[in-house]
Order: structure tokens, then C-alpha cells, then sequence
């Protein structure tokens, strides 16, 4: 990527309501492919066709960039969205996040976190020994934004994941979000599903782990889904924390290692 670097943002909804989003860096000469992509993916949401569809464009600093690698992926099979979830309260329990605060996540996943029990645009904060919500805004909770793939990599992980199957959208962008919440000061863990009623799977990342998929973690049509980022509370910084997942610039340039998919053994 060239000394110039944008950040570009979609956020498209429909009856009012979150449909989807996204976030890409790139150069000067990127620019209008990647703002035609966008506008083409909110109208290709199998959640229905955007009625709003908003495009930011913004210069960066491209001094703030921070460059760093992927975490190691692996996936562990599920037989059912059931056993996924069980397994994702031991993985983050193994992380460090405690009993309360698992269950906090996973009950207002199930319920939808937004006030009207709907899904959010972002993610909830939740501490994690408390299971409290820490995000300043409940109906909309925290985007994660300004990171991607530097150019080089993209094609490297396409074809690494296109060896496990894997290569698609959700996994790819999944993979680059997980990366700039594991490098936030105060991070322990994600868990997160998609709001995509035909995608059942999902993962916990934490820095441990690298990011663990579970192949179900909801039921085939269910329209809702989330994340939730644990924060250790000691010394916890929630503008500092804000301000790194909302603006700082991130660009990853290597892969973390894949593993070869594996049963779930409790
Ligand atoms: N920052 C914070 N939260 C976000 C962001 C973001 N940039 N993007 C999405 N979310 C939240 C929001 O609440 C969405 O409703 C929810 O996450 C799900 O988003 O390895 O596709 O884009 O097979 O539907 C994970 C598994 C797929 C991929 C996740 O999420 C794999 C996915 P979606
Ligand atoms: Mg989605």
C-alpha cells in the first residue's frame, strides 16, 4: 500500500434497522472499486436489499498504521449449535473469562443485546469477571473498524483457506477483526456468530487460542447473532480501549498457522 491511506466504511439497514457493514483500508487508486463492492454487497444481503446505504471515506494518518500477523485458526466440529455453545463456554473458560460473564454473553446473544432484543450494529463489552455490559451505547454497541488485509496477504489467505474449504467472506473478515481485538489493550476474548440466518458457525478468539471456530453455534434461519469482547477490569482504559478499536488504523501482513479440522471432545 502507497504513503496514502483511506479508511472506507459501509453501513447499510433496512426499515431502519442494521443490515450490514463493513470496513476496508486502501490507497487512493482503491477507492471507487472498493466503495462499488460495498454498495453491491448491501444490496446482495440475503437479510433482504438495503433501503439506506451509507459510504465514509476518510484520509488516514498513514504514520498511525500499525501492521501485525493473523492468529492461528482452527476449527472444531460440532454436532449441533448446542454442544457449539457448550464448547465456547470452555474455551472461555480456559481464556480466563469467568462462569458469570460467559453466561451473561451468551444470555444476551440469545436474546438479541440490542433495547428492543434485536441485534446491534457492533459488539458489546462485557467485563469479564462480572459479566456486566460496559459499551457507552447499548443500541448500537462498539465497530470495530479501520483494519485489513494488506493486499499481498489477501491472496495468500485465499488460497490457504480455499485449501480447508474455508475461503469465504465471513471467515476472511471474521479473521481480520479477531486480529485487531486481540491486539486491544484489555481484550481476554471474543465469542461471536453471525446475524446471517444460513451461517451457523462461529468462534472464539482469545490470545491463547488463536481463533477457534465451532462449526454451529446457532440453528439453520435464526436471524440473530453477535459478539461480545471480555475485558479484564484491572486497569481497564475504556476510552484508550475505544479509541483502538474504532480508529486505529491496523493492516495485517502475515498468517497466523491453520490447523486441520478437528472433532470437539469436551
Ligand atoms: N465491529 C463490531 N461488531 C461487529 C462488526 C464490527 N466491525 N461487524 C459485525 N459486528 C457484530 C454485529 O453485531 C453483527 O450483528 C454481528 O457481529 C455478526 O456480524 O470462521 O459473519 O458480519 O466461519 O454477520 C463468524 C464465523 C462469522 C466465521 C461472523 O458476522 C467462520 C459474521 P456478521
Ligand atoms: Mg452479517
Amino acid at each position: 500500500m502507497s504513503a496514502e491511506l483511506f479508511s472506507i466504511r459501509m453501513h447499510s439497514s433496512l426499515a431502519g434497522s442494521h443490515l450490514s457493514g463493513a470496513e476496508r483500508l486502501g490507497d487512493r487508486r482503491a477507492l471507487s472499486a472498493l466503495a462499488a463492492s460495498l454498495v453491491e454487497r448491501a444490496l446482495a444481503h440475503e437479510r433482504g436489499e438495503a433501503d439506506q446505504i451509507r459510504v465514509t471515506v476518510e484520509r488516514l494518518d498513514p504514520g498511525a498504521l500499525l501492521t501485525g500477523c493473523l492468529p492461528g485458526l482452527m476449527t472444531l466440529r460440532v454436532p449441533d449449535h448446542r454442544q457449539g455453545r457448550q464448547a465456547a463456554a470452555e474455551l472461555l473458560r480456559g481464556a480466563g473469562v469467568a462462569p458469570e460473564a460467559i453466561s451473561s454473553a451468551l444470555s444476551w446473544l440469545l436474546e438479541g443485546p440490542s433495547p428492543e432484543g434485536g441485534n446491534l450494529r457492533g459488539a458489546m463489552l462485557i467485563d469479564a469477571v462480572s459479566g456486566e455490559r460496559l459499551e457507552p451505547d447499548r443500541r448500537r454497541g462498539v465497530r470495530v473498524s479501520r483494519m485489513d488485509l494488506a493486499p499481498s496477504l489477501a491472496e495468500e489467505l485465499g488460497r490457504a483457506l480455499a485449501s480447508f474449504d474455508l475461503d469465504n467472506a465471513h471467515v476472511r473478515e471474521a479473521l481480520v477483526l479477531a486480529g485487531k481485538v486481540l491486539a486491544a489493550p484489555g481484550v481476554v476474548a471474543e465469542l461471536c456468530w453471525s446475524d446471517d440466518p444460513s451461517y451457523t458457525a462461529g468462534y472464539v478468539a482469545s490470545s491463547g487460542g488463536g481463533y477457534q471456530r465451532l462449526t454451529h453455534l446457532k440453528a439453520l434461519g435464526d436471524p440473530r447473532g453477535g459478539r461480545a469482547f471480555f475485558l479484564r477490569p484491572e486497569g481497564l482504559d475504556l476510552p484508550a480501549l475505544l479509541a483502538f478499536l474504532e480508529k486505529t488504523p491496523m493492516l495485517f501482513t502475515g498468517l497466523g498457522p491453520l490447523a486441520h479440522p478437528v472433532d470437539w471432545r469436551g
